[in-house]
């Protein structure tokens, strides 16, 4: 495992770079999702592909940019399912973005998550490593030096509500309207690396991107986005559930398959389970 989370070091290190210098403009293409991809999202692939192509652990690299899971050493162990460059459309205005890596056994599945990395390009490169625990390190000279261990409070202070609000349901809203009334402050960038990363270094709270009208299943990715952000926060004492199931008890159909997602502090958790009750 140790080769493979030096690899995403070394990735981080290069996107950062690349995040600085290079065109951020699109390229002429879409990816699985439909999503404009931005010429950083390609490149940023490429540069994963080119740091993981020699790691004989790894078996197949699945990423959001790509239709299909590609072979990389028959034998291999491990499955690594990533969102190159979350949330790319921000850097046209400064705003931080992420990389996301969920480290597979034999599937896809949310059960067969192994670890979890994600990587925050702002202000500052920051990386986290969830295994038995949840690790923040940052790039100072060079190196990812190890800060500290992340854990969140029973229940926390922010509120990252995601999606647009009026194909929000009903209930989804009044839940939204009571967490605000309650005094939680509106944290959310659109990034979903930096708002869950806010989350987690401030505490606590709860981020959510719910089924809507316009999008029923959710928005985010389970292989790329959703399963190793769940592992992450289940790790970090908090939990990740769809509204009802626990997120790592899902099992895709697709590599590209989306979910509806909360992930939070106990407390917070707690009540989105009694207002999705029946719903
Ligand atoms: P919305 C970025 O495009 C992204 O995939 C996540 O990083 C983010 O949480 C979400 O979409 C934001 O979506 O619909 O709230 O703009």
């Amino acid at each position: 495992m140790n080769e493979i989370y030096e690899a995403i070091k070394r990735s981080a290190i290069r996107i950062k770079d690349a995040i600085i210098n290079e065109d951020t403009g699109y390229s002429d293409n879409t990816n699985s999702t439909g999503d404009n991809q931005l010429k950083l999202d390609i490149l940023s692939d490429k540069i994963i592909e080119e740091e993981f192509v020699h790691l004989t652990e790894v078996k197949e690299l699945a990423s959001e940019e790509k239709e299909d899971a590609l072979t990389l050493h028959q034998n291999g162990k491990y499955l690594i399912g990533y969102d190159p460059l979350d949330g790319s459309s921000l850097i046209d205005v400064n705003l931080s973005v992420g990389s996301i890596f969920g480290i597979y056994e034999n599937d896809y599945s949310g059960k067969s998550l192994k670890s979890a990395v994600y990587v925050v390009y702002g202000p500052r490169v920051e990386l986290v490593i969830a295994g038995d625990d949840v690790k923040l390190y940052r790039l100072i000279d060079g190196e990812f030096k190890f800060i500290k261990v992340m854990r969140l409070n029973q229940e926390g202070k922010l509120n990252a509500p995601g999606g647009t609000q009026q194909h929000w349901p009903p209930h989804h809203k009044e839940m939204i309207d009571d967490i605000f009334k309650s005094g939680y402050r509106l944290r959310y960038s659109g990034g979903m690396v930096p708002d869950l990363h806010q989350i987690l270094l401030k505490g606590g709270g709860l981020f959510s991107y719910p089924a809507t009208t316009d999008v029923p299943n959710g928005k985010l990715r389970m292989t790329f986005e959703v399963f190793p952000f769940a592992f992450v926060y289940e790790k970090a004492a908090g939990e990740a559930i769809d509204g009802k199931k626990r997120l790592l008890d899902l099992t895709p159909k697709h590599i590209h398959d989306t979910t509806p997602c909360f992930f939070g502090s106990l407390e917070e958790i707690k009540l989105v389970k009694e207002r999705y009750n029946g719903k």
